[in-house]
């Protein structure tokens, strides 16, 4: 990188030297391995366990001090990918996984593979050298090689993954992805088993959307950096509506599936209307209960002369309302049994007049009701692991139009006299490559160096885990947690399949009662706080704090 593309911050955060937990600190060969009991996975066992007879059942690993010298002995040679959606932290995952291995021994080899899964099919290699490396340490993004979001799933890509590890004698490669990601990495340890072959794989949890986590995997990574950025830019609106006091503010935040991105943002910075994804769900709340409760705050803060406000939708709350749930899941089984025919519709109206015919007759009602863009951004192509891409729904958007349908009727009554001007925003990728925080810095060199120290191992099959994250980084806890263990049987493209089981917003659960007991008064007030830009710099109250979430969840 040529010195006039890098800014006065990126010199600076290049000195920055992330602190290990003491018990990686003097290396590989100074780590032991120390397993538990069998372990289940965490619903379906005996589905799960059918599926994966080589790898199900494995203990937890947890590290401790001790003088490990087999894992240092012979020379090894390690792949790894980046899979699925940007999270910051990435490249010092890999930062943490070359030093690891070159700890180890000088003669270990780190092998990106280009572009995502992709890379490991088609064989797309760049060797991780010290000099590349270290242009990349603390920056955000994941261009050192590249992400993707192919999925290996047909017998012929596993061949062909086989083949190319063998060929290019791989020892391991590291997975660093979400729960989508990472079923993929438990999937590819289970053949590896079952084909004999002396490759371990391990995964590491990434996902902003904060939602591949359970009693062992504290957070994924990259959540602490994301949510700082779109609680800065939230908190900024929050100032701007509060100094003009003329518009709605309608904020879509990125979160595929889970609403704790909006929740961390809500906490952060107080906004009038916080909807949580989760909440719709158990409440069973239809479109026009979620539609009524905001004209309801809307007009309650009209009558106090305030026609200005903020509200944050999850991009995942469509799917959670359960009419639209189950038109989705519908619509996901209908696309799937009849592509080839869609294939061959060239004009979006015929290819929804054509669902139309496949869906119950209340489905294809809902559907037909929904605003034309909503309907279309509803058939777009589902990911290849069979999720509708709900980052390109804009759910605010059709909030903004059914809340003013409601507000207009509400006039006509007598019920509502203010004015509704509304701005929609969508904060998503603008938090996904921001340079890592110095929890997200540390944190991730951490999760990379403890993937390098379960491959040495020999270990396969296991998400690396960094624990106790609310103590300083010195104070971790490392190990290895089994993939199978997360497991779970859900409907995916149509077919019952293990996945990796999602971390939802539990609503019996510290950051949500904290957002429960306070949002009537943020809804009638303006108690926003400014969060402000990441702090890198400066003292550790602010620039080394995590995420709310977190301190409610583990403090
Ligand atoms: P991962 O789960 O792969 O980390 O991706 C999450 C995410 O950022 C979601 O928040 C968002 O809905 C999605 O990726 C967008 O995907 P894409 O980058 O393919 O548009």
């Amino acid at each position: 990188m040529a010195k006039t593309n890098v800014s006065e911050l990126q010199l600076e955060r290049k000195k920055f030297k992330p602190v290990l937990p003491a018990v990686l600190k003097n290396g590989p060969s100074s780590v032991t391995p120390k397993t538990g009991k069998p372990t289940q996975s965490i619903s379906d066992p005996e589905i799960v366990q059918k599926l994966f007879p080589n790898t199900y059942g494995m203990p937890l690993v947890n590290f401790g001090k001790g003088k490990n010298l087999a894992a240092a002995k012979k020379a090894v040679k390690i792949g790894v990918v980046l899979s699925g959606g940007q999270a910051p932290g990435g490249h010092n995952v890999i930062a943490g996984i070359f030093d690891g291995l070159k700890k180890a021994n000088p003669k270990n080899k780190l092998i990106g593979f280009l572009g995502g899964p992709s890379g490991i099919l088609e064989n797309k290699q760049k060797e991780i050298t010290s000099a590349l490396m270290d242009e990349y340490r603390n920056t955000g993004g994941f261009d050192i090689i590249q992400s993707g979001r192919t999925k290996i799933e047909t017998p012929e890509q596993f061949e062909q993954t086989k083949k190319n590890m063998l060929e290019n004698k791989f020892d391991a490669l590291v997975v660093v992805g979400g729960d989508d990601s990472n079923t993929n990495a438990g999937l590819l340890a289970e053949y590896f088993k079952k084909e004999n072959m002396p490759v371990s794989v391990i995964g590491v949890p990434k996902t902003i959307d904060g939602d591949l986590k359970n009693d062992h995997i504290e957070a994924s990574f990259g959540f602490d950096t994301a949510t700082k950025i779109y609680a800065e830019l939230t908190g900024n609106v929050c100032r701007d509506v509060n100094s003009a006091r003329k518009y709605w503010h309608f904020i879509r935040l990125m979160g595929r599936s889970a609403s704790h991105i909006a929740l961390e943002v809500g906490l952060k910075t107080h906004p009038n209307i916080v909807l949580i994804g989760e909440e719709v769900r158990e409440k069973k709340m239809t479109l026009s209960q979620i539609v009524d409760d905001i004209a309801g705050i809307v007009a309650k803060r009209a009558e106090a002369k305030k026609n200005f406000g903020v509200a944050l939708v999850p991009e995942g709350l469509i799917e959670f309302i359960p009419e639209m749930k189950e038109l989705i899941s519908a619509l996901n089984d209908a696309l799937a049994d009849n592509e080839t025919h869609l294939n061959t519709l060239s004009h979006i109206d015929e290819k929804k007049s054509f669902v139309y015919s496949k869906l119950q007759e209340h489905l294809a009602a809902l559907m037909k009701s929904l605003p034309g863009t909503i309907s279309s951004q509803l058939m777009l192509d589902r990911d290849p692991h069979g999720n509708v891409q709900v980052s390109q729904i804009e759910t605010e958007k059709l909030l903004i139009s059914m809340v003013k349908t409601k507000l207009s009727e509400m006039k006509k009554e007598g019920k509502y006299t203010g004015k509704f001007s509304t701005i929609n925003h969508f904060f998503g990728y603008e938090g996904r490559c921001g340079a890592p925080s110095n929890f997200d810095a540390n944190y991730t060199y951490a999760l990379g160096y403890n993937a390098a120290v379960l491959a040495l191992n020999g270990l396969t099959g296991y998400l690396s885990s960094v624990r106790k994250l609310t103590k300083p980084s010195a104070l971790w806890e490392c190990g290895g947690v089994p993939l199978t263990m997360m497991m779970n049987i859900e409907r995916r493209k149509g077919k019952e399949k293990p996945v990796i089981q999602k971390a939802l917003v539990e609503l019996a659960g510290k950051p949500f009662k904290a957002l429960e007991k306070n949002r009537q008064l943020w809804a009638e007030t303006e108690s926003y706080v400014f969060p402000g830009p990441i702090q890198y710099f400066g003292p550790s109250t602010v620039a080394d704090i995590t995420t709310v979430t977190l301190k409610l969840e583990r403090g």
